[in-house]
């Protein structure tokens, strides 16, 4: 089975994840709030239906997303504790995982054991993907979202109120609470099928959006005042140094949302951050309001994403690779203007 972003056929999905008893979900490495989202909602329909299913992620939950996890259901692998049950599993499901390298050690336990393995994604993915069954939806604005199709085809029974609050995080986190250019009618028919159930959209947007650590006000505060611009103002870019984290005992959790705040300045169009991951690699986060694509750029460097968010590591010091990657934008934003010419 290849949707490589071909039309989505449901029904034939559900033969395959129906067949399946032992049933293991999981997501991206330091996951988000569509990868959390879409597994919590499977994985309460697949109890509702009475699979054996456990969520496993190689990395461990963000503070913010506590309330998702409701009886502990969401689990960090541990080799003593998961390898025996993860063994003999009829079908993984992998969500929103871009490339199926960050599932990181997953991946081998998936390989070494021989289970069929399922992407659900809307990131792009190339024809050698490495899935048995690969479900890719580009347009759709979040996997959330694919995961709302699927159980509208999947269930005769309306979903629960448990269902909608997984779909409701994956979908609110991915169009930026439903602000960013991705958000189309199928988001807000979504929001007010959860609304309908009864899940409390406030109470969600406060754990997630008004939740900030002093930690980091505190990076964003220097990061902000580290800005520099290009472009006539159209460019934007800002760094975070392994000093500054440190500074302030900062982790990855603390710097979501940066990249969104660059480009929220007026006239920026695109916006760059390089994050200092240690002495011999930066990561790079593009966001652009719509004129420019930035997966190309982030392309270029080795990594990928959306049009208009994308990233990538580079395996380089920060002093070694900071000019080249803003030189190597600008020249890619001049190129694009060129050709809307
Ligand atoms: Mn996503």
């Amino acid at each position: 089975m290849n949707y490589n972003n071909t039309y989505i056929d449901w029904g034939k999905v559900d033969e395959i994840i129906s067949s399946a008893n032992k049933i293991f979900l999981t997501t991206h490495e330091n996951p988000d709030g569509d990868g959390l989202g879409s597994e919590v909602a499977l994985y309460h329909h697949l109890n509702e239906v009475g699979k054996e299913v456990k969520i496993i992620n190689c990395s461990p939950t963000p503070d913010m997303y506590d309330f998702l996890n409701t009886n502990s259901c969401i689990e960090t692998y541990d080799e003593n504790k998961h390898s025996e049950w993860v063994k003999n599993s009829d079908l993984a499901i992998v969500f929103d995982v871009g490339d199926f390298e960050r599932t990181r050690s997953l991946k081998d336990v998936i390989y070494s054991n021989n289970i069929p393995v399922m992407n659900i994604d809307h990131h792009p993915h190339p024809d050698n993907h490495g899935f048995s069954y690969n479900i890719v939806d580009i347009k759709s604005a979040a996997t959330g979202c694919m995961v709302r199709s699927y159980l509208k085809e999947a269930r005769d029974k309306p979903l629960t109120k448990e269902i909608c609050e997984g779909i409701y995080v994956a979908v609110m986190t991915d169009t930026g609470c439903f602000r960013h250019s991705n958000t189309d009618t199928y988001c807000h028919s979504i929001a007010i099928e959860c609304l309908d159930k009864g899940v409390n959209t406030n109470f969600i947007y406060q754990k997630i959006y008004e939740n900030s650590s002093k930690t980091r006000v505190s990076v964003l505060g220097e990061m902000i005042s580290n800005i520099g611009y290009d472009l006539d103002g159209k460019f934007a870019w800002s760094i975070v140094t392994d000093n500054m984290m440190n500074k302030y005992h900062a982790t990855k959790n603390d710097l979501d949302g940066f990249a969104d705040f660059i480009r929220s300045i007026r006239g920026v169009e695109v916006a760059l951050i390089i994050y200092e991951v240690d002495l011999n690699s930066c990561r790079i986060n593009f966001r652009s309001k719509g004129t420019f694509t930035v997966n190309n750029i982030a392309k270029s460097f080795g990594g990928g994403g959306h049009a208009f968010a994308s990233g990538a590591v580079i395996n380089k010091s920060l002093d070694e690779a900071k000019e080249m990657i803003i030189n190597t934008t600008k020249n890619m934003i001049l190129e694009q203007r060129k050709n809307y010419k």
